[in-house]
């Protein structure tokens, strides 16, 4: 059915690999519009425990298609807004949007809004050989599709700025040893480690991760008293649940939960 990206769907987990590896997975229109295809699919699946993302080939995503875009003759202009508008904004708010965790695994290069996909992912892990460039400056753009939200908030202002400023590329040690992924694996590891990670989000708590996910994101713009209102809020939702029922009543048996993601 698609194209340009690949999609299966196995146990309530969602596979979505960026598949232009000769371009290195670089974003064409039609790869946002099977995305938000699936993306659509995702949101109406009640049985959803979680997304795993990565990309085909060498490289994880290199942004925009660059050769999408016809050279500008002297005096045109181009509306790049409008494909913010269009494309890159609603992918960001659906993705974080989701009620599951959405786990990405760099399998290399990410640069300019591949880059801000990698970022807008929940739980991020990038080999080794991966690297991460803010390649927006090098044409004479910002950093877009969220990178100007979540760099600083990952890895401070002063790294963000060097980082969008001069386009040099930062390797997953180093994006490890910031904080702005959870893991540099091994390269030769990227499959057992998504296999791993299959399990665990076959096996979570899908609420309480959701509620997790929306708890973590809402604390950038909220108080602490907010903050404190939201856990309660959810908490409360959270003891209603079948999980919470099985993980408790699991612990004190000495066993491990069976959640049904319930
Ligand atoms: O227009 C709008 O909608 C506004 C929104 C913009 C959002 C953005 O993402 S703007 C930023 C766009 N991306 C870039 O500027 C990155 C461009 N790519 C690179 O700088 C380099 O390719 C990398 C540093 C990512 C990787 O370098 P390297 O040496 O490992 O690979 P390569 O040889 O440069 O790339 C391999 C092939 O992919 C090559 O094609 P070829 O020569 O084998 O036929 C290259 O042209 C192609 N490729 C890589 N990135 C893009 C691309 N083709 C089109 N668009 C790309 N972004």
């Amino acid at each position: 059915k698609y194209e340009t990206i690949l999609f299966s769907y196995r146990e309530g987990i969602a596979y979505i690999t960026l598949n232009r590896p000769e371009r290195l997975n670089s974003f064409t229109s039609q790869m946002h519009e099977e995305l938000r295809d699936v993306i659509s699919l995702l949101e109406s699946r009640v049985d959803l425990r979680g997304v795993i993302l990565t990309g085909a080939g060498r490289g994880f995503c290199a942004g925009q298609d660059l050769s999408e875009r016809k050279p500008l003759q002297p005096g045109e202009v181009r509306d790049l807004g409008e494909s913010l508008e269009k494309n890159y904004k609603p992918l960001v708010m659906r993705l974080r949007a989701l009620p599951v965790p959405v786990v990405c695994f760099v399998n290399g290069v990410a640069a300019g809004a591949g880059f801000s996909l990698v970022l807008a992912c929940d739980i991020i892990y990038a080999v080794q050989s991966a690297k991460f460039i803010q390649a927006f400056a090098k044409i004479g753009l910002i950093p877009d599709a969220g990178s100007t939200h979540f760099l600083p908030r990952l890895i401070g202002t002063q790294r963000a700025m060097a980082a969008s400023m001069l386009a040099q590329p930062i390797s997953a040690e180093q994006a490890q040893a910031w904080g702005m992924i959870w893991k540099c694996i091994p390269d030769e590891s990227l499959q057992d480690e998504i296999a791993q990670i299959h399990q665990t989000l076959l096996n979570g708590a899908t609420k309480a991760l959701a509620a997790t996910k929306q708890a973590i994101y809402a604390s950038s713009e909220n108080t602490l008293e907010q903050q404190l209102d939201l856990e309660t809020e959810l908490q409360r939702e959270m003891g209603a649940t079948k999980d919470y029922r099985e993980g408790s009543v699991a612990f004190i048996e000495k066993r491990s939960p069976v959640f049904q993601g319930a």
